[in-house]
């Protein structure tokens, strides 16, 4: 069965080839169009198929009997003999090179025709060759920009980290609510799921001039290209190399639009199978008595405590709609109270200009009162790596001394005297027993030797763990999104030895590590092991734990699941409890 997805993904791949081809225009423009038609058709297209074979396929808007053809025959055989011959005519990784934010067809077709580029690696190449200085319409400033539109798309593939997405967003949002356009404006899709990585931007508003938000919207500047619009809907390309869909709706139905488009997909479906069972119809435009959408039998759905109330069940918050259980749990009333940002207590990773933070001591402890904390530990590297300051076994005794002066500097906040210690290739930590003993705080973290098995990594973090003074696991996998995969553990043993030893484990906020992810938040709470989700601040502004809190949300994750959700006193108790 092929989604509505990736029939349109294919057909925007056809366009493509034949626009780096230099194909007629038009024929160019109806597979664009049909691949968005496709793309935000609300039913689903094998649905409609199924019902009314290439008849009804013809009656999409777009779609003649030429695509209608084509497109039952990617639904038979998930093949397309048209695109199989297209993809042998032109390299394959030239379709990366027109994906590079700058490159349209034309100017691929150049490359490819006059300087054999056939890859990315091709066209950096290109790029840094000078070749192309003395090509008319080729500034410097744009080889420079497709330098660095290459080094995005290796770093962040086809998904953008939450990260840039959600701030992109809430720009956005904020344009539109300061037009007077607009009475509600919200973020759906996975951004209000808080995903890892977006795939694209879903905006939903109510308005009385919805073509004036649609031609605001696509006028905007963060937009470098209109891809589809008409007079409720459109989909724009960011500059930013992602793309934003927005839709106006109606507020009589906003709850159910919101409720449909925040997704996930099979969430979507989960529920709305349950609804039917209860004699509803769920969609986009309200939730319905009976099997056909008619006005006269829409219930409420304003809000989106309406459409649940509708369905018969309690609300159940974005960031678990993944059909991950959260629909079970609804029904059985056993649903998580989540964790708030405003229940994080403490930040128990930061760095100094002790070692690589840009900060003193005393300005990070003041940051994290300011951020509303009650404790901090101050947490320098001590590390082998090439890092010239940092903790040392021998300046131990003068870094514990700083940090008391510093805590004595900015009254009304709990100072820890921590250490982010390398956990070395063997599982040893960097600073010997007798240094570990002095700090109040010991992080133990992998900086180095990522590339060993699942066995000896794991054997690795449980000889670590019987350290005395270890009391947490920082960023655990190590990995850096869309750059380093994580290193692969045993969980069920790691976190069996951690519940032991009480050991917590790290969710670092970072919005590039978001290490643990939500599956291992899940499987830490499940084994009775405290996550701390802590924000690895090295400079001023980096005490924002939201992202790390979202990601603990996705997670399941409770206030009494989070070590520093405690408060001091209770903290101060499980530190001792060892
Ligand atoms: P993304 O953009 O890949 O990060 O993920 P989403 O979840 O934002 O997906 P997107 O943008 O394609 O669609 C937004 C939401 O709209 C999705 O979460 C659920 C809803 N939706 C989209 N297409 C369908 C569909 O064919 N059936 C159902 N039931 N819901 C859909
Ligand atoms: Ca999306
Ligand atoms: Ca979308």
């Amino acid at each position: 069965m092929m989604s509505n997805a990736e029939i349109a993904a294919i057909l925007k791949r056809i366009a493509d080839i034949l626009a780096i081809q230099g194909e007629n225009p038009f024929r160019i423009r109806a597979y664009e169009r049909a691949a968005v038609t496709i793309g935000g058709l609300p039913q689903d297209i094998t649905e409609v198929h199924a019902r009314g074979g290439v008849a009804a396929l013809r009656k999409i808007p777009g779609i003649g009997e030429d695509l209608a053809l084509k497109i039952e025959e990617l639904l038979r055989t998930g093949r397309l003999r048209f695109l199989a011959g297209l993809e042998r005519a032109v390299p394959k990784g030239l379709l990366d090179v027109l994906a590079v934010e700058g490159m349209g067809p034309k100017r691929t077709k150049f490359v490819w025709e006059e300087f054999r580029v056939r890859s990315l690696r091709d066209l950096e190449r290109l790029c840094h060759s000078g070749k192309l200085a003395n090509v008319r319409g080729w500034g410097e400033q744009s080889v420079r920009n497709i330098l660095q539109a290459i080094t995005m798309l290796r770093k962040f593939g086809e998904r953008m980290p939450i990260g840039r997405a959600l701030p992109l967003a809430e720009q956005l949002v904020r344009t539109l609510e300061r037009s007077r356009l607009c009475d509600r404006v919200e973020i759906a899709g996975s951004l209000r799921r808080r995903r890892e990585t977006i795939g694209d931007i879903d905006l939903l508003v109510t308005s009385e001039q919805p073509k004036r938000v649609m031609d605001l919207f696509c006028a905007l500047p963060l937009v470098a290209r209109v891809i589809a619009k008409g007079p409720t809907k459109a989909n724009v390309l960011l500059k930013a190399g992602i793309e934003a869909d927005l839709r106006v709706l109606d507020p009589e139905v906003f709850g159910a639009g919101l409720y449909y488009f925040t997704g996930s997909k099979t969430h979507n479906i989960r529920t709305r199978t349950i609804a039917i069972a209860r004699g509803l119809t769920v969609s986009e435009y309200g939730v319905f008595r009976g099997t056909k959408e008619a006005k006269g039998r829409r219930v409420a759905c304003r809000t989106e405590e309406d459409v649940f109330r509708a369905i018969g069940l309690p609300y159940i918050p974005p960031e678990i709609r993944e059909d991950t259980g959260e629909v079970e749990a609804a029904l059985a009333g056993s649903l998580p109270t989540l964790i708030e940002e405003r229940d994080i207590r403490g930040n128990l990773h930061v760095h100094t200009d002790f070692s690589d933070g840009s900060a003193s001591m005393v300005e990070m402890i003041a940051a994290a009162k300011r951020a509303g904390h009650a404790y901090v530990a101050i947490t320098d590297h001590a590390s082998s790596m090439g890092m010239v300051r940092g903790v040392k076994a021998t300046n131990i005794a003068l870094y514990v001394k700083r940090v008391r002066a510093a805590a004595r500097k900015v009254p009304g906040i709990h100072v820890l005297a921590g250490a982010e210690v390398d956990i070395r290739a063997d599982g040893s930590l960097y600073l010997p027993d007798a240094a570990l003993q002095q700090l109040d705080w010991v992080i133990g973290a992998i900086h180095q030797g990522f590339k060993q098995s699942k066995e000896q990594a794991t054997a690795r973090l449980l000889t670590t763990m019987e350290n005395p003074h270890l009391r947490a696991i920082g960023h655990p996998t190590t990995r850096l999104i869309g750059e380093r995969g994580g290193m692969e553990f045993d969980w069920d043993a790691l976190f069996r030895r951690a519940r032991e030893r009480g050991i917590a484990f790290e969710l670092n906020a970072s919005w590039m590590r978001l290490d643990l992810d939500d599956v291992r938040c899940r499987q830490a709470k499940a084994a009775g092991v405290k996550v701390c989700i802590n924000s690895d601040a090295h400079d001023l502004l980096g005490f924002d734990l939201r992202y790390g809190v979202a990601q603990a949300r996705r997670g399941w994750l409770e206030r009494g699941d989070i070590l520093n959700a405690m408060p001091w006193k209770q903290f101060q108790q499980w530190l001792r409890k060892r």
